[in-house]
């Protein structure tokens, strides 16, 4: 008998919630176990889509569950915490869910978990590093979501600029899943054509200097969409799903999420968002580009200011 992949959720807010109905959706994962708070939520949620397993591609047991129940999970996805209000930065909720964290990883350790964690709450760097600490498994085990969505933001960005699927478009955002993130163009490529050829090529229609405001609506759309719908979720649940898909199914996938550095890129003892290959033992190898001078100074100052952040945490 095939063994039954179980994915454990804690936190079903607007996160959580949209990325079980992704899951659903692309049928990822035979077993779904719903935990939050506010339980009634979660509850009604577990009942919500259940409701949908008649239209869903595979069938998937879900319910609403406990602490418990991550004992014998694959993955333990946590998007719970406070997010973002108007006018708020990811760093700004350090303090604030560090300290529903520390409850909440050692709720999950109790059950005696040993699978992966998967982390989007944020600031995500920093509260994949608080996990890593407080659960005690490996680094390569505890995976953040970092850049994941950022690069999909730039992926979908430069795919409506040169009018090429997103598919068709390699391009990462690095550094902190926050405002000292950085795109790195010079990997950035369209079909394997750099994308300064790219513009080269059609300087009727590019101009290099296009790229900045790209960056800056890659940077800034998370702070977009809050102000006219209070929250972002749609695109971080698809990403979660997507390194879900990555796990559950060994793909040795190249995902940009926040990992842990021992001396890559030159840092060390910080989570941050780097391209990795993702398989079923989590983070098997983080990618190294050779960044250009520009690009390897705004890595580290992003890096700095990760680590200056998560000071008043640690002590
Ligand atoms: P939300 O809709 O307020 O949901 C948060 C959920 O967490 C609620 O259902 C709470 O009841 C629950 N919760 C709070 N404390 C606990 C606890 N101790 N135990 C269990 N459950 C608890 O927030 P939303 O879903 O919008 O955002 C969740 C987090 O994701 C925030 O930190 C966001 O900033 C973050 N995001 C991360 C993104 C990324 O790219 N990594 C993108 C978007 C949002």
């Amino acid at each position: 008998m095939e063994r039954v992949n179980r994915v454990a959720l804690i936190g079903t807010g607007a996160v959580g919630s949209s990325y079980a109905f992704a899951l659903l959706n692309q049928g990822v994962a035979d077993e779904l176990v719903l935990i939050d708070l506010n339980k009634e939520k979660s509850e009604g949620d577990a009942m919500d889509l259940n409701h949908g397993l008649a239209f869903a591609p595979s069938n998937k047991k879900i319910w609403f569950g406990n602490y418990e129940d991550c004992s014998s999970a694959d993955i333990v996805v946590i998007t719970a915490g406070a997010n973002q209000k108007p006018g708020e930065t990811r760093l700004d909720l350090v303090e604030k869910n560090t300290s529903i964290f520390k409850s909440i990883v050692e709720s999950v350790m109790t059950s005696g978990f040993d699978g992966i964690f998967l982390v989007a709450t944020n600031p995500v760097d920093i509260l994949t590093y608080m996990t890593w600490q407080f659960s005690g498994l490996p680094v390569h085990r505890v995976i953040g979501s970092g850049t994941i969505l950022d690069t999909a933001r730039l992926r979908f960005q430069l795919s409506e600029y040169f009018e090429v699927d997103s598919k068709n478009i390699h391009a990462y955002i690095m550094g902190e899943h926050g405002d000292s993130e950085l795109p790195v163009w010079s990997h950035a490529n369209v079909a394997g054509r750099s994308i300064f050829d790219r513009i080269h090529d059609h300087p009727e229609k590019y101009d290099v200097e296009d790229l900045d405001s790209i960056f800056a609506q890659v940077r800034d759309a998370a702070y977009h969409i809050i102000e006219r719908k209070g929250a972002t979720h749609y695109g971080i649940a698809m990403g979660l799903v997507r390194l879900t898909r990555a796990i559950l199914h060994n793909e040795n996938a190249v995902l940009t999420i926040s990992g842990y550095l021992q001396g890559e890129y030159g840092e060390e003892d910080l989570y941050i968002g780097v391209p990795a290959i993702i398989n079923r033992k989590g983070i098997k190898e983080i990618i190294q580009l050779n960044l250009d001078p520009e690009e390897k100074q705004k890595f580290s100052r992003s890096a700095s200011i990760l680590k200056e952040s998560m000071e008043p945490v640690l002590n």
